[in-house]
């Protein structure tokens, strides 16, 4: 099914910005973890994570997203001391970034110091499940909040992946998270949710939920969708984590097609282009033309 733009939910509104949902806003992925899947190591330094980060905001990244706990299948939570210590040096550069950032963290310690560091929204991958107070600790500093689906924790979860129908439980148990969220005293419009791709699925699993995402949309909130990389990919096309760019951006294509409105990514530019020409195909052949001027530029010249 093919969603249009025109869903209940128009903004993401974290702290004082509002994130229009009426065009894709593509997450550039920031991990400063020595050991994420695809990426450990890479940018535990904070000069190189800052100078990343500039370069995906170049790359036309609408927001980043900020890491420093893998949540990868089988791995151990960090304590929230050292998941702070990688943090802190690097925040303090994202806050001159001209766009908002989030911090990945599934800790109310974590995500409170975060929030005091700058930070627009929270992006908990349990959902409320682990630390329930971060509820609280979004509200208060009136921020944003991202509800991910996961089944158990990193170290369990894909043990079990088999789910009666999957979009349908994926979404119920999102609905449960919101209304904590809500009961803590987040607004509306500020929790987004994300079905959590990777997080306790078959290679099956993750690709239906991709079908049948517009019934995760169906809840009206603003949906996450993060299919970077991840192994149902390296499953599916018998490739390693840096060989799935084509099989991201399919996903990522596919996704939008059925109402989700930010992309968490590694490779900003190529998801980037690809969502914006999807756009100019899926707007009225005509009215595409003028309403992506760049576009139109770079078209003459190509
Ligand atoms: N995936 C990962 C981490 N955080 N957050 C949301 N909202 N959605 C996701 O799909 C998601 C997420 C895992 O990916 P990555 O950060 O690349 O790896 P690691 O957990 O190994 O750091």
């Amino acid at each position: 099914m093919h969603v249009t733009s025109s869903g209940p939910s128009r903004v993401w509104s974290v702290r004082d910005r509002d994130i229009p949902l009426d065009v894709p806003a593509v997450a550039g992925i920031l991990n400063v973890t020595p050991d994420s899947f695809s990426d450990g190591g890479v940018f535990a330094d904070p000069g190189r994570a800052i100078d990343h980060a500039l370069e995906m905001v170049d790359d036309g990244a609408a927001l980043i997203d900020v890491g420093a706990e893998s949540t990868r299948p089988g791995s151990d939570p960090v304590p929230a001391d050292l998941e702070w210590s990688r943090l802190d040096p690097v925040l303090a550069g994202l806050r001159d970034l001209p766009v908002p950032f989030t911090v990945d963290t599934t800790k109310s310690e974590v995500a409170e110091r975060a929030l005091d560091a700058g930070a627009a929204a929270i992006n908990d991958v349990s959902g409320l499940a682990s630390d329930p107070r971060i509820g609280a600790v979004v509200a208060a500093a009136d921020a944003g909040l991202v509800v991910m689906h996961m089944r158990g924790t990193p170290k369990t979860m894909q043990t079990d992946t088999r789910y009666d129908d999957i979009a349908h439980r994926v979404a119920e148990s999102l609905d449960a998270s919101r209304r904590k969220a809500l009961a803590a005293g987040c607004r509306p419009e500020a929790v987004a949710v994300d079905p959590g791709i990777g997080f306790g699925k078959s290679v099956e699993g993750n690709l239906e939920l991709l079908a049948r995402l517009d019934e995760i949309a169906a809840l009206g909130s603003p949906v996450w969708v993060g299919p970077s990389r991840k192994s149902f990919l390296g499953h599916l096309l018998d490739a390693g984590p840096d060989e799935r760019l084509a099989g991201t951006i399919a996903a990522c294509l596919a996704a939008a097609r059925n109402g989700a409105h930010v992309f968490r990514v590694h490779d900003v530019r190529a998801v980037s282009d690809a969502l914006r020409t999807q756009r100019a195909i899926d707007d009225e052949p005509g009215t595409g033309w003028r309403a992506g001027e760049t576009l139109t530029a770079a078209g003459v010249e190509g």
